[in-house]
């Protein structure tokens, strides 16, 4: 396999690149990673070396660049089929790029208020009407999946999938804000929480000097 790069933003704040990056290690997928320290002078024009939206992640696979996170995963699905990328059920495959998608274009209300920042805690802060109103669908759809395609294992579909990948960022922002959650959701969130990957990149976020004042 020829090699792959991915560009990725400070891991203390960007939850984009942590999707890419999370289902590549989870399964065991060699890579490089130059990683760019985001909101800084140079930033802008550091992302534009690789990426020609000026937004990380962005994956270089020999003289191919792929960018958007969703994308990215999608075109590793069909690079290293034997990989479990989505549920091998038509129909549970659909819910799960309908969620990865919902999660990919929505949820803006937290995205604004509770952005990803691994090394805090901010208990309480950010937390609005229409942030709640996120927070319950984002449990709803974690409660449907896990009691009805999750029987299998502890993630949304029982195995690891794109769709976790997708909702790890915001276990990150539930853990970080300390926001209350249901047994099933808290579970998920302690599954994610303890895999080896997800603890090497909270690891590297909290020895990162980049700080983004807001
Ligand atoms: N929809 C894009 C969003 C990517 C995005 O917004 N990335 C942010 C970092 S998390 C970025 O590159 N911002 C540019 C900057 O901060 O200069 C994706 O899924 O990859």
């Amino acid at each position: 396999m020829s090699e792959l790069i991915l560009v990725i933003g400070s891991k203390n704040y960007s939850s984009w690149s942590l999707r890419p990056w999370i289902i590549m290690k989870q399964f065991g997928i060699q890579f490089q990673e130059i990683c760019i320290p985001l909101k800084q002078s140079e930033t802008t024009n550091q992302i534009l070396q690789y990426s020609p939206s000026g937004k990380v992640p962005v994956l270089i696979h020999n003289s191919h660049i792929v960018w958007d996170s969703l994308a990215i995963c999608e075109y590793l699905a069909e690079v290293f089929p034997e990989q479990h990328w989505h549920p091998k059920n038509n129909v549970h495959r659909a819910i799960a790029r309908s969620i990865s998608a919902e999660m990919h274009s929505g949820f803006q209300n937290l995205r604004q208020n509770m952005p990803m920042n691994c090394r805090a805690k901010l208990p309480g802060q950010g937390l609005t009407l229409a942030v709640q109103k996120d927070i319950d669908r984002i449990i709803s759809i974690w409660q449907e999946c896990r009691q009805k395609f999750g029987i299998n294992g502890e993630f949304l579909f029982g195995k690891f999938t794109i769709a976790d990948a997708f909702f790890i960022p915001v276990v990150m922002r539930f853990v970080t804000y300390n926001v209350q959650l249901d047994n099933v959701s808290q579970n998920y969130v302690n599954t994610i929480l303890s895999l080896q990957v997800m603890q090497e990149w909270i690891a590297a976020a909290k020895v990162e000097a980049d700080i983004i004042p807001q």
